[in-house]
């Protein structure tokens, strides 16, 4: 409490836990402030320092009173007291203001309210509610213990029973004996007198307390520390960031008399002079509060700690990740928080709230990811994050013959890789960069599988079926003109039969029987079957009508591996040979050409499949198709050749026609 602090002399401090002795109907009210009297008639109370004063010493005492609220009906005021009779000590009620001839020796000061005058009451008072310096309980004015005044309590003499609070002051000082007595700042009587001496005899530890009382009228009289009416808040405990009010509570009563505040350090105050200034410190920091009152007493008794309590990192990182890829964040700088969606979805993604790992996250789609500390101070924050697509993989793989190699197609990216789901046992091998199947067997069923690496993989796979070549051999015996014939031995059924070349002599042949009809004499008919569709197979036989009418000697059927000399004559200038050939490198019809009787000047050959592909172009006469394209053997079937040539100087000629490979 050093608001009553002692200006000349520190020797005595009057702290919340300074003890007092009550008396009569003094009390502590429930805020700690004392009651002298109640606001009732024939009250009488006192209250003593249990601690003693040293007249020896300088002091200057400061205290608030109150005198109540009655002025006219008000009465009787409250006498500071410096005495030796003890700490029981308790005077007289009504105009004696609790302080009489029983507490003596005694130094009085007076704070008088009611007038009692001198007729008949003995007091002498002044009208005015007034202060005096008294001696031995002694109230009268007239008397000759009435040391000094009485004077107008107030400097302006007005009525003090205002309801309001009102600081009072005692300053004594032994060197010049002197005691003077202030109300609301003003200095109202000053005495020069060795009360040390001439009062106390020389004991100068003196007994001190106030003195109050009631009679017919009455007023509250109170006494009151700085405890009972000022106070702080707090401590406040705020986040890093914010601010909170800090507030020094005053219920000081008096307009008049203007308090002032001011906190140290004035770090994170908005005004450092208000009574409830706005405090937003970055650390925790305790304010000091500087309070002063209107006569300039300084009370540094009270403070209030405003705790900062440290906002968490709520970063972590969460990256971008494929659909399906497994994903947590990471670089979580504050443990313990949870993971959730900001704003919430509803696309069937979850979210592990511990590990920030998102589950069946729809690809394409950006999620906003929170991470929430609890905790006094909370905070969260928030990372987007892209759920990319995973590659597309798919192609295309068409099925396919078994003497071509398959290949894929409509890759929707390149640069996969190919394989086969399981490694097939047939021989087959896939290029695993241009998924090329070479060594494919007729029949078989590939699962080729295509995949792409890299942030966001992607695999596709397809079922590849080989197609089956059938066989589409048979027999036909050469026959009788006009007779039965017809193929044998069919080991596919089904398939197509047909004369190639087409004869020009109006043979005809039942595509599906293969039974010849109008045949003639003298003349080979070259017929080819045809079986399947996907990887359609052929073989031809020539067969010759003989005239069984006019037997002749049976000539051995064409064997197309047999050597056909060419006879070329007359006006033949070039001739096919042959119209079928075996290239099985035994030396007899390995090859397919013309020749000629004629000067060959020009030369132009060319070999198509049954598809219009040009397999073979030559312009040599000596060299002859050996039924190879690009260094492939070309299977067994119908092929249909282009010639163009010139003789001599003659005009450009042209055969066209068909020619049957053999195996
Ligand atoms: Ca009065
Ligand atoms: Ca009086
Ligand atoms: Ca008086
Ligand atoms: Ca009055």
């Amino acid at each position: 409490m050093r608001y009553f602090a002692l200006i000349f002399c520190l020797c005595i401090v009057y702290t919340a836990k300074a003890q007092y002795a009550l008396n009569g109907d003094a009390s502590q009210e429930s805020n700690g402030c004392y009651l002298l009297t109640q606001a009732q008639n024939a009250q009488l109370g006192s209250l003593w320092s249990e601690d003693q004063i040293d007249l020896a010493q300088p002091f200057q005492l400061n205290f608030v009173i109150a005198l109540g609220s009655n002025d006219d009906n008000g009465a009787d005021g409250i006498v500071f007291v410096l005495q030796n009779s003890g700490l029981n000590s308790l005077g007289t009620g009504g105009q004696f203001i609790g302080y009489d001839s029983s507490i003596a020796p005694s130094f009085g000061i007076e704070f008088d309210t009611y007038y009692n005058p001198a007729t008949g009451q003995l007091n002498s008072d002044p009208v005015n509610d007034h202060l005096a310096f008294l001696r031995d309980g002694d109230t009268d004015h007239a008397s000759l213990n009435n040391l000094a005044g009485p004077v107008d309590m107030s400097n302006s003499g007005g009525n003090t029973e205002d309801g309001l609070d009102h600081i009072v002051r005692f300053d004594w000082d032994p060197a010049t004996q002197t005691m003077d007595a202030y109300f609301d700042c003003e200095l109202r009587l000053s005495l020069n007198y060795d009360i040390l001496n001439n009062i106390f005899a020389g004991v100068n530890d003196v007994w001190w307390g106030f003195t109050s009382s009631t009679g017919g009228y009455n007023n509250l009289h109170q006494l009151k520390f700085d405890q009972c009416f000022l106070s702080v808040d707090g401590p406040h405990t705020i986040c890093q960031g914010e601010s909170v009010t800090i507030n020094a509570l005053s219920s000081f009563n008096n307009p008049s008399l203007l308090e002032s505040f001011s906190w140290q350090p004035d770090t994170g105050l908005d005004d450092a002079n208000s009574a409830s200034p706005e405090a937003s410190p970055t650390v925790t920091t305790t304010y000091e509060l500087i309070y002063t009152d209107a006569c300039g007493n300084i009370n540094t008794d009270y403070s209030i700690t405003v705790n900062v309590e440290a906002i968490s990192d709520a970063s972590f990182t969460l990256l971008d990740h494929c659909a399906g890829a497994a994903n947590a964040a990471s670089d979580i700088a504050t443990a313990g928080g949870t993971f959730s969606f900001n704003p919430p979805v509803a696309d069937g993604a979850s979210i592990d709230p511990a590990t920030g790992s998102i589950s069946d996250g729809v690809a394409g789609t950006t999620y906003t990811v929170e991470y929430s500390l609890g905790g006094n101070c909370p905070v969260s924050t928030t990372e987007t994050v892209l759920v990319s697509a995973n590659a597309n993989a798919s192609f295309d793989y068409d099925d396919f013959c078994p003497d071509v190699e398959g290949e894929p197609s409509n890759m929707a990216s390149p640069g996969g890789t190919f394989s086969f789901a399981t490694p097939p046992s047939d021989g087959a091998v896939i290029d695993p960069a241009t998924g090329f199947i070479s060594q494919p067997q007729s029949g078989s069923t590939y699962t080729v599988v295509y995949e792409i690496v890299g942030s966001c993989a992607g695999s596709a796979s397809v079922e590849v079926n080989v197609f089956v070549i059938e066989d589409a051999s048979f027999e036909f015996e050469d026959f009788c003109i006009g007779e039965a014939n017809g193929p044998t031995d069919i080991v596919t059924p089904g398939g197509s039969f047909t004369i190639l070349p087409a004869p020009t002599d109006g043979a005809l042949i039942d595509a599906v029987t293969g039974v010849i009809s109008n045949e003639q004499l003298n003349s080979s008919y070259n017929v080819s079957y045809i079986i399947g569709e996907d990887c359609p197979a052929v073989a031809s036989i020539l067969v010759s009508p003989i005239d069984c009418a006019d037997p002749v000697e049976p000539v051995d059927p064409v064997d197309p591996v047999e050597p056909v000399e060419p006879e070329p004559s007359g006006p033949v200038a070039i001739a096919l040979f042959p119209n079928a050939f075996s290239p099985n490198g035994d030396g007899v019809n390995d090859s397919f050409g013309f020749i000629s009787n004629q000067n060959i000047t020009s030369y132009d050959l060319q070999i198509f499949d049954r598809w219009g592909k040009l397999l073979y172009s030559s312009t040599d006469s000596n060299q002859g198709w050996e039924g190879n394209h690009k260094g492939e053997t070309m299977s067994m079937g119908v092929y249909v050749y282009y010639l163009r040539y010139q003789v001599s100087e003659g005009e450009i000629q042209e055969k066209k026609g068909n020619v049957t490979l053999i195996r």
